[in-house]
């Protein structure tokens, strides 16, 4: 029980920043902030939107873009206090270790695995359908058998549809090439980002600026198609429509789909090592790029709805489709390749992170070092572990819909934050007089709103997708049971003094 309760002091966190291989403190608010935007804008935006607004909220998803990105501003901040109190790797793995002690932070470091290495399928799976339509242009088909993953979900009939493929090659090609890239240590560098970051947020504001003009308002009538609520609790509705399977259908269902487009901003975190300033830096960074992407989410939303009518939206390119039924083709082509290249970069990000949590957490003993420390002689990368998530990825990816793929990362992401808005209440209370360069205002109401906020759009999912967490979690327990316990450094110095 000591040991499940054992946390590591600020000042340990501190000492081993200190000890490790420093890294060089180069990142200022822009480069920081553009690190953010370069990890937040992707397949959420480019193919959630048009399957959400189409069978979820309809126009009103305008309403759930608002909604996602306020409840993630109160999460963020709860990431900033931490970030400039501790600016070291590990996100929310070490803020957990720190406050809620080692059980806690094993579940959520296995959580951010979920995220990381599921989100990086979901946006996989949304990159083979940019790619394809892309491809399409230029009279280049992919064969049936290898266009998507076997099944597909009909949230309209609440079944699972064969599609006659075998598999979704492009997913997996593309998950084995970033793989390739990320195990030679080709790390994506300030100016690869920053490129990125230009091509991705020039495409958004090229569909902003030209859309508009295409906007007939009619098509916003119904606003909200599926009505405003959309929860159930455990399978149960509670409030709102369903769908013949009784999920959850209206704006905030439509919020909790598109809550995956926000994901990332939590990265910056992860770079406070490498900022100039963190206490200054990393907070405004990872609320100015949270604030830019909402803006541009809600204005790309009211520009497709305005455009298509939104039963018309194409699920799985909705916004260079929405072009195309707009009769300019030409513009299809350039947003999808945007979209192409501007969704890898988020891939590459979220396939960095997730042997950079299991690298943590080897380094505290709680998994094999052997494996997932194994920093490969050449190429100075956490190759095995990389290698090991980049075939979790090209499995999910090339067998798995996107629809459950996207449910399950937004409930394992949603479940991190609720972790780090309660860390941040407990921090308060057990280091009252920890220096806090940047503190989240508001201090219990922010972090309150922020858990409540993520529990109502965790409720606002389907129910498979708690089951889904659940058998996740209870494979990490096994494994913390049966590995972790017993191997634990902390769990080791508390047996030594005991001894
Ligand atoms: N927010 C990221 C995306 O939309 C995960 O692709």
């Amino acid at each position: 029980m000591k040991q499940m309760m054992a946390k590591k002091s600020l000042q340990t966190l501190l000492a081993e920043m200190d000890g490790e291989n420093q890294l060089r403190r180069c990142l200022g608010p822009v480069s920081l902030t553009a690190l953010g935007v370069g990890a937040v804008i992707g397949a959420g935006i480019f193919v959630a939107t048009g399957a959400a607004a189409k069978s979820v909220a309809g126009p009103a998803l305008m309403v759930s873009y608002s909604m996602a990105g306020l409840i993630c501003v109160f999460a963020a901040l709860c990431y900033a206090e931490f970030a400039s109190m501790a600016p070291v790797a590990g996100s929310a793995y070490t803020y957990a270790y720190a406050t809620m002690g080692e059980l806690v932070a094993w579940i959520i470091g296995w959580d951010l695995v979920l995220e990381y290495a599921v989100g990086a399928a979901t946006v996989a799976n949304g990159w083979s359908g940019y790619f394809q339509s892309v491809m399409a242009k230029i009279g280049i088909h992919v064969p049936t058998l290898f266009k998507t993953s076997p099944y597909v979900y009909s949230v309209e009939t609440g079944e699972f549809l064969r599609t006659g493929a075998i598999i979704n090659l492009p997913a997996v090609l593309i998950a084995i090439i970033v793989t390739i890239v990320l195990v030679v240590g080709i790390r994506e560098s300030a100016r690869f980002n920053a490129t990125m970051v230009i091509v991705k947020v020039a495409a958004v504001l090229f569909v902003i600026m030209v859309g508009v003009f295409f906007i007939r308002r009619e098509n916003w009538d119904p606003f909200a198609p599926y009505g405003w609520t959309g929860l159930s609790f455990f399978g149960l509705p509670v409030a709102g429509q369903t769908n013949p399977k009784g999920e959850p259908l209206g704006m905030l269902a439509g919020a909790a789909i598109i809550f995956f487009a926000y994901i990332g901003f939590d990265s910056i975190s992860t770079h406070a090592e490498e900022a100039k300033k963190p206490q200054r830096d990393v907070p405004i960074a990872i609320i100015t790029s949270l604030l830019i992407c909402t803006v541009l989410y809600v204005a790309v939303v009211a520009v497709l709805t305005g455009m298509v009518p939104y039963q018309n939206l194409s699920k799985d390119a909705g916004v260079s489709d929405a072009f195309r039924q707009a009769g300019l083709p030409w513009a299809e082509a350039i947003i999808a390749a945007a979209g192409v290249a501007g969704i890898t970069s988020v891939m590459l990000v979220m396939m960095l992170s997730a042997p950079r949590v299991f690298l943590a957490m080897a380094r505290d003993g709680l998994l094999p070092t052997s494996f997932f420390a194994a920093v490969h002689p050449k190429f100075r990368t956490p190759w095995k572990s990389t290698i090991a998530v980049g075939a979790g990825v090209c499995l999910m990816a090339g067998f798995l819909p996107i629809d459950s793929l996207l449910h399950l990362t937004n409930i394992g992401t949603l479940f991190a934050f609720v972790i780090v808005c309660g860390s941040v209440l407990v921090m308060r209370k057990t280091n009252p007089d920890a220096n806090r360069p940047f503190r989240c205002p508001m201090v219990p109401i922010i972090p309150i709103l922020g858990i409540a906020g993520c529990l109502l759009l965790m409720l606002s999912l389907p129910a498979a997708n708690w089951w889904r967490l659940f058998a996740w979690l209870g494979i990490g327990m096994v494994i913390y049971w049966t590995y972790s316990r017993h191997h634990s450094k902390i769990g080791k110095q508390l047996r030594a003094v005991k001894g």
